[in-house]
């Protein structure tokens, strides 16, 4: 009985720290994510079809935790360097999530320039250490 009661403490001790974590996983060795489509300096009739290619890991649905893999995320008209990589991807136009583990989009974009990026997250949206990002790549929608 003294057994399963300090076992029931260490696990109430536990589940706290498990659920605040925010350590960011490294990605395995190797490990990248790029642009299929489109490419860069590209024109395109909009809406403008996304398709996101990743080596070396796999995808999975948000909220599913199995080891290598994660879901795709995409910047538009936002540098990397204005993302808290720290913290979960909030959900905007800005940072639009594919927890569905989506490799394939459309997006309705305005017509004008537009900067895309690819990041690689977690299931629970957070980045990696080193983070797995695309190249940013310009494309303008007709
Ligand atoms: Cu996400």
């Amino acid at each position: 009985m003294q057994k399963i009661t300090v076992s029931i403490a260490a696990m109430l001790l536990f589940i706290p720290a498990l659920a605040f974590s925010m350590e960011r996983i490294a990605p395995p060795e190797g490990a990248e994510v790029y642009f299929i489509a489109p490419s860069d300096g590209e024109t395109i009739e909009g809406p403008v079809t996304v398709k996101m290619g990743l080596r070396g890991m796999g995808v999975a649905p948000a909220g599913v935790d199995v080891d290598q893999t994660g879901h795709h995320h995409l910047l538009v008209n936002l540098p990397l360097e204005d993302v808290d990589l720290d913290a979960s991807l909030p959900f905007s136009d800005q940072t639009r999530h594919f927890g569905g583990g989506q490799t394939e989009a459309s997006l309705d974009l305005p017509a004008g320039t537009h900067t895309l990026q690819l990041l690689f997250m977690d299931y629970r949206h957070i980045s990696f250490d080193p983070p797995l990002v695309s190249e940013q790549i310009t494309i303008t929608v007709r």
